[in-house]
């Protein structure tokens, strides 16, 4: 599996900084003998500075310590470490599943600007028609013309039809349109791409509620998924986007992009544990093979520099 090989070494190269700061802060910190109370600590804030969140680090320090080392050497306290954070990301690691007897399944996909939600769309899109999924995308980012274009050429790239109107038109009325025409067309999942401009809240959040509000009127279950992209390189301010987001429409789930190019990787963990939503797929590269499924166990042994 050349391919999966290939994505792990781009995911352990993007968590690079990351792992490496945890790993020699790992190895400077435990020679072999039993860790002391000031060892722990040093644990502690070195898992804090790796963006793995207070609670977190506070949460996986003490379980190293409650651990009983024969001798805590670097490769045991990684070990140890790993299985940790495995355990808290494995609830959330979660695949999105279309549900096969709504058609369309529709997807809102939120975030702010430059998360990578219509990048985002284009990989979704392309692995749910590889499966054989009837795809359509929606060229909700009405804000800005080039939004549009950029998820025609997505919709291109994937053999996707892309419904859109003009720069500045109503995007409620658009999603409106998109349902409308995914339901004539028999379409099996439908990506709605939407504007991220939280530099204005409140035209953002109103917009996005009128596009929440117009899709339950054609299915009052909709959207059936809402998605957050959030971008790794952003750190611990990923904990604000989800509370603002969660607040405005509620999240159903959460892609993390940029892992290829992050020292913040870290900050999935934390996340994991103060909001238990699932993280359906990382974002690891620009093109449209570069989305995979969150795989608990591989990102944690990643996280901490373990094959
Ligand atoms: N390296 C890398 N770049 C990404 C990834 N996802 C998106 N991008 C890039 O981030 C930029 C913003 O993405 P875009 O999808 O336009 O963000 P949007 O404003 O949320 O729709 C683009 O240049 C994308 O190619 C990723 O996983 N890795
Ligand atoms: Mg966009």
């Amino acid at each position: 599996m050349a391919d999966s090989i290939g994505w792990i070494d781009r995911l352990k190269a993007g968590l690079g900084r990351t792992s490496l700061a945890l790993g020699r802060g790992i190895d400077g910190l435990f020679g072999g003998s039993k860790p002391d109370a000031q060892t722990i600590q040093n644990l502690e804030d070195l898992l804090i500075m790796s963006d793995l969140g207070v609670t977190t680090a506070h949460i996986l320090a003490e379980k190293v310590s409650r651990e009983r080392f024969e001798e805590a050497t670097a490769i045991t306290v990684r070990d140890a470490l790993a299985r940790e954070i495995e355990t808290i990301l494995v609830p959330i690691a979660r695949p999105l599943e279309p549900d096969p007897t709504r058609k369309p399944h529709i997807v809102l996909v939120t975030g702010v600007n430059g998360s990578g939600k219509t990048t985002t769309i284009g990989k979704l899109a392309h692995f749910y028609k590889a499966r054989g999924l009837n795809v359509m995308l929606a060229a909700g980012d009405t804000f800005r013309a080039a939004a549009i274009e950029q998820l025609k050429i997505w919709g291109e790239r994937t053999g996707c039809p892309v419904i859109a109107s003009q720069p500045g038109a109503d995007a409620a009325s658009l999603a409106y349109d998109a349902v409308a025409r995914a339901k004539e067309a028999g379409v099996d999942l439908l990506f709605i791409d939407t504007a991220g401009r939280l530099q204005n809240r409140k035209e953002l959040m109103a917009e996005l509620e009128k596009i929440v509000r117009v899709l339950k009127k054609l299915d009052a279950d909709a959207p059936h998924d809402c998605l957050l992209v959030l971008d790794a390189t952003v750190g611990q301010n990923a904990h604000s986007q989800v509370e603002t987001f969660k607040q405005m429409i509620g999240i159903t789930g959460l892609v993390v992009t940029k892992l290829d190019g992050s020292a913040k990787g870290g900050v999935i963990v934390a996340l994991a544990e103060k909001f238990s939503l699932p993280v359906h797929a990382i974002g690891v590269g620009e093109t449209a093979d570069d989305l995979r499924p969150f795989a608990a166990r591989d990102f944690a042994r990643a996280l901490v520099g373990l094959d």
